[in-house]
């Protein structure tokens, strides 16, 4: 079943993706060897993240449009920040892709982050690289950025996008260290708000390189609601595409990969409503000590 299944795939049978993914996402028995089997992929992931309700999807759904009228087969995960923080709920309006969910050269795929270490889904990282071998021209991720996330998405894109609107000023003070290490391209979505244009040149400033340093970070101005910078964003997007990636930076990418990967295969057995329950049943002990109780999960 799997090997047929690897070359319907690679075929770019879309069907066949969906369910290899449904496979490797329910850790069905055979999909480790089947992973381990896999060709290397060759299309590039693209990571577009920023606050909540910053435009990613209306960005992606744009961006979806520009490459397809090209002819391009585009596959987009979205990651839905459902737990633990419960934002899914404050979001409203999130699902603006819809229109593309049957046409043949796109491939769309939501995932919840339910039940993952970090911010991101637990099976991502295989379920991008499956993608990756399933000829498509792009890939995109696109994920809420919510502390974790960030990095992890840095990890698993060739290009990350980080998306804000104009008012971000603080939030963009505050995470500023943490957003230039991980973005190639800065987008300032909503820019036909008052201020865009202010907001842009402090931005460009802030992200222009330190003496000694050579990353250069653009910064692109988009109306995504009315597609407005979106060629632009998607040339640039290429262009970052097309350079070479120094093989420091390749290691540093598949270092983050294995790390989450190896992590997660620690952590298999361990369940959180199995934890609560012992805790819960030993918490009224005046003698409970959390690190002899952590002991017998760590030998
Ligand atoms: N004025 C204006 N509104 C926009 C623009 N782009 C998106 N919006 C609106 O902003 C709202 C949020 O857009 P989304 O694309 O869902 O934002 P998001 O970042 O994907 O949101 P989450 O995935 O929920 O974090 C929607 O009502 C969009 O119509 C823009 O360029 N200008
Ligand atoms: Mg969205």
């Amino acid at each position: 079943m799997w090997d047929q299944l690897l070359k319907d795939v690679i075929q770019g049978n879309q069907k066949s993706l969906a369910r290899a993914i449904s496979l490797v996402e329910n850790k069905v028995p055979g999909y480790e060897d089947f992973l381990q089997g896999l060709p290397a992929g060759t299309t590039p992931v693209i990571g577009i993240t920023g606050p909540p309700g910053a435009g990613k999807s209306t960005l992606v759904d744009a961006l979806i449009e520009a490459w397809v009228t090209e002819g391009k087969k585009v596959a987009v995960i979205c990651v839905d920040p459902s737990s633990p923080f419960n934002l899914g709920a404050l979001l409203g309006d999130r699902i603006r892709m819809s229109d593309w969910y049957n046409t043949k050269n796109v491939f769309i795929r939501s995932l919840a982050t339910r039940g993952s270490l970090g911010g991101l889904h637990p099976s991502i990282i295989e379920i991008t690289a499956l993608m990756q071998c399933a000829g498509f021209d792009q890939i995109i991720v696109e994920t809420v950025g919510v502390g974790q996330s960030e990095i992890e998405i840095a990890g698993l894109a060739d290009v990350t996008v980080v998306v804000v609107v104009p008012e971000a000023g603080d939030e963009i003070q505050t995470m500023k260290a943490g957003l230039m290490e991980i973005a190639q391209i800065f987008v300032v979505n909503k820019s036909d708000r008052p201020d865009a244009d202010q907001f842009v040149k402090n931005l460009r400033l802030m992200v222009a390189p330190a003496t000694g340093t050579t990353k250069e970070i653009s910064v692109f101005k988009t109306v995504a609601s009315a597609k407005q910078g979106i060629i632009e964003l998607a040339a640039a997007i290429e262009k970052e595409q097309h350079k070479h990636i120094p093989s420091e930076r390749k290691s540093w990418l598949f270092t983050q990969r294995a790390y989450q990967l190896i992590a997660q295969n620690k952590m298999k057995d361990i369940d959180k409503t199995v934890l609560f329950n012992a805790i819960a049943q030993n918490i009224a002990n005046p003698s409970f000590n959390l690190f002899n109780f952590v002991k017998q999960y760590t030998h």
